[in-house]
């Protein structure tokens, strides 16, 4: 099972979940062309579609976001741009003064089994934290509150909860049932 990504906490995580389901999760290490789109689900699947030339094997990519409830959704669709600008400080400082800290992360799975593109979709909800918090995990971990701890405190029982966990579950039970 090939996972096309070039973010090497996303690769981690799902290979240990992979683990878990029997199914061994190799790394292609690859950027590729991201298309923009108002949704995850669009650009993930819009994205392995233009790779399916390149590739001419199953794989699959994984598109993922924040999604904070007080700033209409935003990052979302935007989340690897406005980690890589505005990081985490970033996101602490647009949320001073907000009361609603609600926020959810989701990722979706866009795997090409060979001969079509089938969608997968996770989401965990929780809240923006009030300072960045735990050196595990990745990306906005630090800052996404599950319950009373950081993604970036819980380390492995991250994998028990999470949008990736959820996304691939599905996913993984869909190729199960299969065959
Ligand atoms: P790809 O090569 O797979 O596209 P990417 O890092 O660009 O890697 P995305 O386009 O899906 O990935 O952007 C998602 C952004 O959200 C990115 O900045 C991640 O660090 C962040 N993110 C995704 N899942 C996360 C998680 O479980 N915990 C913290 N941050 C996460
Ligand atoms: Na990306």
């Amino acid at each position: 099972m090939l996972f096309i990504t070039s973010n090497k906490g996303k690769f981690d995580e799902a290979y240990e979940i992979g683990k878990k389901y029997g199914f061994e999760i190799e790394w292609r290490k690859e950027k590729y062309e991201e298309f923009q789109g108002d949704s995850l689900e669009e650009i993930a699947y819009k994205s392995a579609l233009a790779l399916v030339n390149k590739i001419k094997e199953p794989f699959f990519i994984e598109d993922s976001g924040l999604f904070i409830n007080a700033l209409n959704g935003f990052p979302g669709p935007y989340s690897s741009y406005v980690f890589k600008t505005i990081g985490n400080d970033g996101i602490l400082r647009l949320m001073e003064g907000v009361e609603n800290r609600k926020a959810k992360f989701i990722a979706v799975i866009a795997y090409f089994d060979g001969s079509r593109v089938r969608i997968f979709n996770g989401e965990v909800e929780g809240e923006i934290s009030r300072e960045k918090r735990g050196d595990k995990g990745f990306g906005y971990d630090p800052v996404f509150l599950y319950g009373d701890k950081t993604f970036a405190e819980l380390g492995e029982e991250k994998n028990e909860v999470s949008h990736r966990r959820r996304a691939l579950e599905r996913f993984f039970e869909s190729i199960m049932a299969d065959g």
